[in-house]
């Protein structure tokens, strides 16, 4: 080696050395994405259909940040929908310009326009995920979004020998824009998807479909670390993997305390890192994976399952032909109402809450609310015949308010001081008329409506109880809060009751997410601190209640200091 070659080596050695004892904070970049919103033709189950994705893709292209990253991600819509795109998850900390809800937060893109979602990742690792956030385009519009930690700052589990996206979707055969189209405008409930698919696959227990199937090509004796997003419409889903243990370490981007579980079940906006660890020799066996509904509602719904494999990689087997030979196991779901399995799961989830993982969660709370969630009816049109229940249409409400999309973005209206007639401030703190939620439903079952926001202060601390009602039957709703991550202190069945239950919240671990599942027939409380000015979606994450009313904003105020205020508007934000 010359001298002058020993000379670079020398300082690309010192330079490592001084890499990694930089600051951790330092280390932050902008990371660029471009999404280019295009038509793409798709096979599934023997049928072509023209879908709409990102840069061709399906699933959507991975983004992967940093914690402390800087996303800049570029759209650009070359079809005729209108598209928004959601980060779902991501706090949005004063850039609620870049959220995506459409009319929440922003005009959609329209055809042939761009826009520039540009955020930071702030306090966050883990797994979430990007989808559309209008009418139902994110049934194909959707991707994992993963948030690596701090270099050098090591999982609080031993690092897994390598990480996969399992992400879940459903399959229409049937454009999804007719679908929910038709559905509103006959007032019964859409048609429901022809399969679900693990990154999207179907797999092999669908006709003309095992040619389509995820397989994970394994090692014996690692640890992998499976990124679990559940994007499909509407349905909770179970999933298992044949003669596998997996130890649950994260949920939304948060650590909890790890544990083990042959199943686990993800709702809709939920998102769960996973630890696999494969069998220490060669097993002379395949496996399969499952998943399938998590079903409490009265309507019809896609029953079936999906299926992808796990195979070992083997020294000694080599050829297709040999491993096809393997016997193939399967595992046991639970069945599809099982709601004392989710009633369990639910209770196994706790923060990790350490010192460097702490869970701060609001002791004192400033501002209670009492939301009751559920569907609901809207009379027939006089001229219309209508499909829902007793020949109405089908709504949804909180509190009785099924949410009147406005016709601009509420965050734009709010920041402009042009709220009048685009919203009011009047979100009821309680349900209007009381009556036992979870027994027999009242004869009249319209729902009222409105575009109405409930206003917080900066850094309010709040409580909300979403109670669920068995108006139209009981059935298990994943609400979704934009801007927050909330704490789970409490849940239950039947009616909350403000005396008894609150002496059994836990405020010292609770899991911390942003979808929770409000149990079929019961009820959850949540704490956040409002700490995040803007305006802030909350929603069921199934999109046919969503699409029926099920679904109001929180408006949080600027504090004083200037890091407490909304940001401006970026100049690229789309108008309406
Ligand atoms: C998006 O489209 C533009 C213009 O057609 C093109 O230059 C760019 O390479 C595309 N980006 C990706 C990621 O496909
Ligand atoms: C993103 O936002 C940052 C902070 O406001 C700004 O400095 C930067 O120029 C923005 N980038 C783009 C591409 O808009
Ligand atoms: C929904 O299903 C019904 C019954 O199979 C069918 O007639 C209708 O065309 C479907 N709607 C859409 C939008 O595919
Ligand atoms: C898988 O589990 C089944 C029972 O659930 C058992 O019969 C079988 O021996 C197991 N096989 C392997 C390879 O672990
Ligand atoms: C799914 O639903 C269909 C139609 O209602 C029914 O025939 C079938 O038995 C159901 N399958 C399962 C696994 O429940
Ligand atoms: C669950 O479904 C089974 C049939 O598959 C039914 O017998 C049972 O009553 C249901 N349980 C509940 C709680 O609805
Ligand atoms: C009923 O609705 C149809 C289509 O919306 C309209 O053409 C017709 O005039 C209406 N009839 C009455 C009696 O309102
Ligand atoms: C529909 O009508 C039947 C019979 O009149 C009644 O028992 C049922 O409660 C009604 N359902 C709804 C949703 O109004
Ligand atoms: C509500 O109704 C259920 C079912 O009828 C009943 O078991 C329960 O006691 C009622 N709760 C209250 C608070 O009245
Ligand atoms: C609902 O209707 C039934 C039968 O019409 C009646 O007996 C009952 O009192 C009504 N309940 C309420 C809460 O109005
Ligand atoms: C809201 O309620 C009013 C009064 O019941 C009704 O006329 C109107 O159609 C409803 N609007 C929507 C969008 O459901
Ligand atoms: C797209 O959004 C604009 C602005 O809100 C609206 O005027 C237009 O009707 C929408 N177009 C479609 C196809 O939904
Ligand atoms: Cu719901």
């Amino acid at each position: 080696m010359g001298v002058h070659q020993l000379m670079v080596s020398m300082s690309f050695f010192l330079a490592m050395v001084a890499l990694s004892l930089l600051p951790q904070h330092a280390q932050a970049i902008t990371r660029h994405y471009e999404f280019n919103i295009t038509m793409q033709k798709v096979t599934r189950l023997c049928h072509t259909k023209s879908i709409v994705t990102v840069n061709g893709q399906f699933p959507g292209p991975r983004v992967v940040a940093r914690e402390g990253d800087r996303l800049v991600i570029k759209v650009t819509n070359h079809v005729s929908n209108n598209i928004t795109i959601h980060w779902h998850g991501i706090r949005q900390l004063r850039s609620g310009w870049a959220d995506g809800p459409a009319y929440i937060t922003q005009c959609p893109i329209q055809t042939g326009q761009s826009y520039v979602y540009n955020f930071t990742v702030v306090g966050q690792r883990g797994t979430l995920w990007w989808h559309a956030h209008v009418s139902w385009l994110r049934a194909t519009l959707y991707g994992p979004l993963i948030i690596l930690p701090k270099k050098n700052v090591p999982y609080p589990f031993a690092k897994p020998y390598k990480e996969v996206p399992i992400i879940f979707g459903e399959w229409f055969k049937a454009d999804t824009e007719a679908i929910i189209s038709q559905a509103l405008q006959t007032g019964g409930g859409p048609n429901v998807s022809d399969a679900y698919t693990i990154n999207g696959l179907p797999g092999p227990l669908y006709n003309c479909s095992t040619k389509d199937t995820y397989k994970l090509r394994v090692k014996p004796g690692k640890t992998y670390l499976l990124r679990v997003i559940n994007a499909a419409l509407n349905d909770e889903l179970f999933f298992s993997i044949a003669n596998h243990t997996l130890t649950v370490v994260d949920v939304d981007a948060i650590y909890i305390k790890p544990f083990e579980t042959e199943t686990i079940l993800i709702t809709p906006g939920q998102t769960s890192n996973i630890l696999l660890k494969t069998k220490p020799n060669f097993p002379n066996a395949n496996f399969l994976m499952k998943a399938r509904p998590y079903v409490t509602g009265q309507g019809t719904f896609d029953n079936s399952t999906v299926a992808g494999i796990l195979e070992y990689e083997s020294p000694f087997l080599n050829s297709v032909i040999s491993m096809k030979k393997l016997p193939l196991h399967k595992p046991t779901l639970p069945s599809l109402n099982d709601t004392v399995f989710a009633a369990n799961f639910a209770k196994k989830l706790r923060s990790l809450a350490t010192p460097q993982f702490p869970a701060n969660v609001p002791r004192k709370v400033d501002k209670k609310f009492f939301f009751t969630i559920g569907l609901g009816t809207n009379p027939c049109d006089q001229n219309q015949t209508c499909q829902g229940p007793n020949g109405t249409k089908f709504a949804a409400s909180v509190n009785n308010i099924s949410f009147v999309q406005p016709t601009t973005a509420l965050l734009q209206a709010h920041y402009t001081g042009q709220s009048s007639g685009v919203y009011r401030p009047d979100f009821p703190v309680n349900p209007f008329h009381r009556f036992n939620y979870t027994g027999n439903a009242p004869n009249n079952t319209n729902v009222g409506n409105g575009t109405k926001l409930m206003v917080l202060n900066f850094n309010a601390s709040v409580e909300l109880v979403l109670q669920d009602t068995s108006i139209l039957g009981a059935e298990s709703h994943p609400l979704h809060l934009h801007g927050f991550n909330f704490f789970v202190v409490g849940q239950g069945f039947g009616n909350y009751d403000s005396n008894k239950d609150p002496k059994k919240f836990n405020l010292v671990d609770p899991v911390e997410r942003n979808t929770v599942g409000v149990p079929s027939g019961g009820w959850v409380a949540i704490r956040f601190f409002a700490d995040n000015p803007g305006v802030w979606f909350m929603h069921c994450h199934l999109e046919v209640h969503t699409s029926w009313g099920l679904k109001m904003a929180w408006l949080v105020l600027d504090g004083k200091l200037p890091n407490q205020k909304l940001l401006p508007p970026p100049s690229d934000l789309p108008k309406c």
